[in-house]
């Protein structure tokens, strides 16, 4: 049928050529057009300055010869989506100026410089503490230039040339650039989903700058005079070499992780208000909620070499100085836009928070101090996400889910205790059946015990030490580092305590050390593996389940995050649980 429509088509064509050649003058016409292959995304410009994307261009892509006399053409790799978290990546902000950001896994590092480091600053201002990042980020692989400055607010304080670093911002000039940089990316759909831009905190800042080292500079050396130094010129613009004016990004040696200038040049905004550093180890620090002078590191083209330094703090009041810069961060949001929150009566909610797939280190340190020799150290990947209770399953949601409370210890927002593993699994059976009833339960979850694994994982939320504060116990008895987490025998508790009131984890959640001990979904089994494992469920069958983190009964190395309780299916005064939203087994 088509062939057949083309062949009269093509027949009737030909005749009317035939008619017209006799009919009228030839004509003839030339259009020279430039043809661009590329790859990525082109630009185009009139001066070699100023470039516009080209939307919606695509290879090969045709210039009409005159238009393309007057203008120049480049493509590069643009972000079209947002990055994922262990990736450096490069984005195109408005004008066609690129910021690239450099990925920092967490982990933890000495804060702060050693007593004897030369040049150190007004000793409890540097005062080294050990500091646990629990979240990964990205950082600025440089500091913010003028181009990208005025890319994003139409103007800059500082006018020493397109890739020099900006200065003259004021905090509120730097947070204000952050909120606009959210704002652009996320419209321009490569924000990743739970991330903002900010600046980066003090600890974000120095870990990034110090990449692993523990010296004065991030190249591994110390300072050798305090004022002129020629450890330093490798690595930063500053008063021995800047001739007293700032120097486009990127000309020294960057630190192990990719990043330049974190030292001079510029010094940098960070995000916390000031207050002096203690030895204490401490888990996201993040400042005092309030205070009038904010932090900031790195020094500046006009400093001495003692204020090159990774540990070098200064603090100053929020104005636009001749030395303030920034660099921005790519940060994690709060974990409440993570959390959910489930209805169990009129007046009763139940709160939980969403945990991360990821990979931990399962079990004690041989040297951790009260340790027991069932926790074998083991590394442990957990493959899917799931929610765990912020708080420990209270006497009033018990209630509404089963319209009983078993409690000794009775209140409201008390734990209920006196359950057995069978109570608390027919619990989350209830809830399970309730949920899918009111058509909110997440396709492929139930409502479950966490496993032995999961609750490890998160209680632990990124810390490997004793407690999830980043800290160790000083006694396996009663020590003060566990005051702040939990109620055990050692600050006399005596009885249960209204939940959420102790401080949280890191991923929120409250009461994991203390108060009541934890049924988890495991057969207990006395030997972990040994290697790596994923997604442990424990052994096929046993003879007592596992409960977990200590309670107002136990002494302080019961309630470590690596403790394993075990008991046979009934119920105490200092048994309860937490509930988990996790895949279906
Ligand atoms: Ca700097
Ligand atoms: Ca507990």
């Amino acid at each position: 049928m088509f062939a057949n429509q083309k062949l009269w088509a093509g027949l009737l064509g030909l005749a009317l050529t035939a008619a017209m050649a006799q009919a009228a003058e030839p004509t003839i016409d030339y259009a020279i057009k430039m043809e661009i292959t590329f790859t990525g995304v082109l630009y185009q410009s009139t001066d070699g300055v100023n470039w516009t994307k080209v939307e919606g261009a695509v290879s090969p892509y045709y210039v009409p010869m005159d238009d393309a006399r007057k203008m120049l053409f480049c493509s590069k790799d643009e972000l079209d989506h947002p990055p994922t978290p262990g990736d450096d990546f490069t984005t195109s902000l408005p004008r066609g100026v690129d910021l690239g950001m450099n990925w920092i896994n967490p982990g933890t590092f000495m804060m702060g410089s050693p007593d004897d480091e030369l040049g150190r600053n007004i000793a409890e201002n540097e005062q080294q503490h050990q500091v646990t990042l629990t979240q990964g980020y990205w950082i600025g692989k440089y500091p913010v230039t003028e181009a990208q400055y005025k890319s994003v607010i139409g103007s800059s304080p500082s006018s020493d040339g397109d890739d020099h670093p900006v200065h003259y911002v004021s905090w509120s000039n730097a947070t204000n650039f952050c909120a606009k940089l959210t704002e652009i990316e996320r419209a321009a759909g490569r924000l990743p989903k739970g991330y903002e831009y900010s600046l980066p905190t003090e600890a974000q800042w120095q870990y990034a700058c110090r990449a692993g080292t523990t010296t004065a500079l991030y190249t591994g050396k110390n300072l050798t005079d305090a004022y002129i130094c020629p450890n330093v010129d490798e690595v930063a613009w500053y008063v021995g070499n800047s001739n007293n004016q700032s120097h486009p990004v990127g000309q020294k040696k960057p630190n192990a992780w990719g990043l330049y200038d974190m030292l001079g040049n510029v010094w940098e905004w960070c995000w916390d208000y000031f207050e002096p550093f203690t030895a204490d180890p401490v888990v996201d620090p993040k400042g005092p909620a309030t205070g009038t002078r904010h932090t900031g590191g790195g020094g500046f083209y006009g400093d001495p070499a003692s204020r090159i330094r990774s540990g070098y703090r200064y603090v100053d009041s929020d104005y636009g100085f001749v030395f303030s810069g920034f660099r921005v961060a790519l940060v994690a949001v709060a974990s409440s836009v993570n959390s959910i929150t489930v209805p169990l009566s009129d007046s009763v909610n139940l709160e939980l928070n969403w945990i991360e797939p990821g990979t931990f280190m399962m079990g004690s340190p041989e040297d951790e101090l009260g340790r027991y020799s069932n926790e074998t150290q083991h590394q442990v990947t957990l493959t899917k996400d799931y929610w765990l209770g912020k708080y420990e399953v209270t006497q009033a949601q018990y209630e509404a889910v089963m319209g009983t409370n078993p409690s000794y210890w009775k209140g409201a927002n008390l734990p209920v205790d006196m359950v057995s593993w069978s109570d608390a699994m027919d619990f989350c059976a209830k809830l399970t059946a309730s949920e899918k009833a009111a058509g909110r339960l997440p396709n492929g979850y139930e409502y479950t015990l966490p496993t032995e694994a999961q609750w490890e994982y998160a209680c632990r939320a990124g810390t490997t030490t004793a407690l999830n504060s980043g800290k160790n116990l000083s006694d396996k008895d009663r020590c003060p580092e566990m005051n702040e987490v939990g109620w055990y025998d050692g600050n006399f508790a005596l009885k249960t305590h209204l939940v959420g009131q102790m401080k949280p984890n890191a991923w929120g959640l409250y009461d994991m050390h203390g108060n009541v001990f934890e049924w988890c979904l495991d057969w207990y089994e006395e030997n972990y593996p040994t290697s790596a494992v994923t997604d442990p469920t424990g052994p096929e069958t046993g003879e007592y389940r596992v409960l977990r983190g200590g309670s107002y009964y136990d002494y302080a190395n019961y309630c470590r995050s690596a403790y394993r309780y075990f008991y046979a299916d009934a119920g105490w005064a200092h048994f309860g649980f937490r509930v988990a939203l996790a895949p279906v087994k």
